[in-house]
């Protein structure tokens, strides 16, 4: 991991030209900052209690002169900074369209990957250097926002919305990934990092990957290690939900709401199964948090939406 010095390596193609515009505002603002101290310096030596310099009144054209030239002109200098700043961002808002698009799951308090490809990975990112790249962003629970230093780019990821956040990250290596927006208990375990490959290496890794059958496959072997399957399967003594075609469907609940199972309800079932019992059925499900991990969830839920289709449930 790179160690942030004094100054964060500039890892993105967006990086300089926010940096410029900090290195422009410190340097303005210091100036006037020094232009001020110094004369309130000189002025509290000049005019002292005892000093011999004149306490005339000054001609009151050149007070009222000074006073105007000096308010308007930082008042400009400050409304072009901002104006500068915000070509900046609107530049970043409308970049060229992607070359890749990664989709980004945020929730408490994990980053969960997902490449076009059906790679995924938790609290971590891999991108090719020079690429244009566009994550797509959802939150399942609360703001999050995705934020790394390297690259100067922050974005908030709020639930109910879909945001986009492009970079084109430039130099290998890897770089911090900090969730910048504080979303609970463990807001500061929610940490990853962005490992920027060259092209081939990018695509190396990327083949290596298991895709999504593979780990549906290995979601089949827990569903069958938790015990999941002595109950959701065959001649089972409990009344359980066939758990094929659920994935994506409506659910009927005991409270009468209905709701769609996606990637939370299925995680909400594994470790809250108290929550929102189905309609029909007895809450003895068992909770799994705590004995479940988040990448064991991941297997799970894609063996479960592997059994989207009743027509080929089951073919692991
Ligand atoms: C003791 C039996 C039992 C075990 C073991 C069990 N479940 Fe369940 N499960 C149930 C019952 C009963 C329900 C329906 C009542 C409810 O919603 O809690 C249910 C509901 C579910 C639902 C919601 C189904 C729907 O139709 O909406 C999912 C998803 C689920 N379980 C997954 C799992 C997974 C994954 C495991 C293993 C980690 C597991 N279950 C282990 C009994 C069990
Ligand atoms: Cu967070």
């Amino acid at each position: 991991m790179n160690e942030p010095g004094i100054w964060l390596p500039q890892a993105s193609s967006e990086a300089a030209a926010t940096d410029t515009i900090l290195i422009a505002l410190l340097v303005v603002s210091s100036a006037i900052v020094l232009l001020v101290a110094g004369l309130i310096t000189v002025f509290a030596i000049r005019y002292r209690k005892g000093s011999p310099a004149s306490r005339e009144p000054l001609p009151s054209i050149f007070a009222r002169d000074v006073e105007f030239g000096w308010t308007f002109a930082t008042l400009g200098l400050f409304i072009a900074i901002f104006a500068w700043a915000a070509s900046q961002n609107i530049t970043l808002a409308h970049p060229p369209a992607a070359r890749m698009e990664i989709h980004v799951l945020a929730k408490r308090w994990m980053w969960k990957v997902e490449h076009a490809g059906g790679q995924g990975e938790i609290d971590e990112l891999h991108v090719p250097a020079g690429e244009l790249v566009e994550l797509i962003m959802q939150s399942e629970d609360v703001i999050h926002s995705f934020y790394v230093p390297a690259f100067r780019v922050k974005q908030d990821v709020v639930p109910g919305h879909t945001e986009r956040l492009r970079f084109t990250p430039e130099k290998p290596g890897t770089y911090h990934l900090f969730c910048a927006e504080y979303c609970g208990t463990d807001h500061s375990r929610m940490i990853g990092r962005v490992v920027v490959q060259s092209p081939e290496e990018f695509a190396a890794w990327l083949t290596r990957q298991p895709q999504e059958d593979d780990l549906a496959k290995s979601g089949r072997q827990l569903f069958v290690r938790f015990g999941c399957a002595g109950c959701h399967e065959g001649q089972a003594s409990v009344r359980a939900p066939r758990l094929s075609g659920l994935f994506g469907a409506p659910v009927q609940l005991a409270d009468g709401r209905t709701v769609t199972a996606d990637d939370a309800y299925v995680r909400d079932s594994i470790l809250q199964p108290k929550r929102d019992i189905v309609a029909g059925y007895d809450p003895v499900m068992p909770s799994f948090a705590g004995v479940v991990s988040d990448g064991e969830i991941a297997g799970l839920t894609a063996y479960i939406r592997a059994l989207r289709a009743p027509a080929d449930g089951g073919v692991y």
